[in-house]
């Protein structure tokens, strides 16, 4: 692509050291995607097609084919915020990448998800460490036509601009949850577990590992056991936690968390793969193939 992400510094955050974006909102110079950006786009998107069938929620795949995200093109963000509003009052707006958490919180808590606009290099198709264009509009934009999710995301925008103003662990806690939940979540369906998670659906690999490998845990959904649990960011997850709907995930956001986090402020964070005694534990990990990097 000819234009560049302006990059205007990096910053050590709880990720670790990331690029900082400028924070304004940007067109999708959609004109200037080249051949390649839209090969990437074809690739990832029919893959991942394929790998979720029966891997991810209907919920999931159902809303994706309702925007008529297809391999031909990358989308135009304007034909997806078509069907965006009218369906339940959120609209995309480009971004260059990341954003600082506060100009994020704002953007959900106002019904805007952040989409980044560039895509990732042909030799990034299994990996990349940051938020681009397939994740965020193939990974997290389906689930916001669903009006439950698309209630929980707005709450966890407001409950951003909220812990916030309480501290640096109130916000450790919250980001958690998002990880947890519509990063790498799972939910129990009558055909088995199914994955919702955005940074499970535009990962290929992870796809199939969070369900079909022995070695992660698998966990009933709990919000102070999630709020309390490290994760990790360069390797698949140790330990993925299911919910049963996407109600339990919204009525378990609605008491005030104040309480819940100055009760958490005095307790110890709980490892990545660690199970718990109180966990209602769906499976126990056999913990093969892990390595030992640090949890964050
Ligand atoms: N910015 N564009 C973008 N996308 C994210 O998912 C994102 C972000 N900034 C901060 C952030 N996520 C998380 O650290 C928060 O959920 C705390
Ligand atoms: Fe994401």
């Amino acid at each position: 692509m000819n234009t560049q992400p302006r990059r205007v510094e990096h910053q050590q955050t709880d990720r670790g050291y990331i690029p900082v974006y400028t924070t304004g909102v940007v067109e999708q110079p959609w004109a200037e995607y080249t051949r390649t950006d839209h090969e990437v786009w074809a690739q990832l998107f029919r893959r991942q097609r394929e790998t979720l069938k029966n891997r991810a929620t209907r919920e999931f795949l159902e809303n994706q084919e309702r925007f008529g995200m297809s391999a031909d093109a990358i989308p135009k963000f304007d034909d997806l915020n078509a069907v965006l509003k009218k369906g339940t009052g959120w609209e995309i707006v480009g971004v260059e990448g990341l954003l600082p958490d506060q100009v994020f919180f704002d953007h959900l808590a106002n019904r805007r998800f952040p989409v980044t606009w560039w895509i990732r290099k042909p030799e990034q198709l299994d990996y990349i460490s940051e938020p681009d264009l397939f994740h965020d509009l193939f990974g997290h934009v389906p689930l916001l036509l669903n009006p439950v999710f698309a209630d929980y995301i707005q709450a966890y925008g407001k409950g951003g601009v909220k812990a916030h103003g309480i501290g640096a662990d109130a916000l450790m806690n919250l980001t958690r949850l998002y990880w947890y939940t519509v990063e790498f979540g799972l939910i129990n369906t009558p055909q088995g577990l199914r994955i919702y998670g955005s940074g499970i659906v535009s990962s290929k690999g992870e796809s199939i590992y969070c369900l079909e490998s022995d070695a992660p845990n698998r966990i009933g959904f709990d919000l102070e056991r999630i709020m309390r649990t490290r994760y990790k960011i360069d390797t698949y997850q140790q330990t993925y936690f299911v919910i049963d709907s996407f109600e339990q995930l919204m009525e378990a956001t609605e008491p005030d968390f104040r309480p819940i986090y100055e009760r958490l402020a005095k307790l110890d964070s709980f490892p990545a793969g660690e199970i718990q005694p109180s966990d209602r534990v769906i499976h126990r990990g056999t913990r093969e193939g892990w390595i030992e990097t640090p949890d964050t």
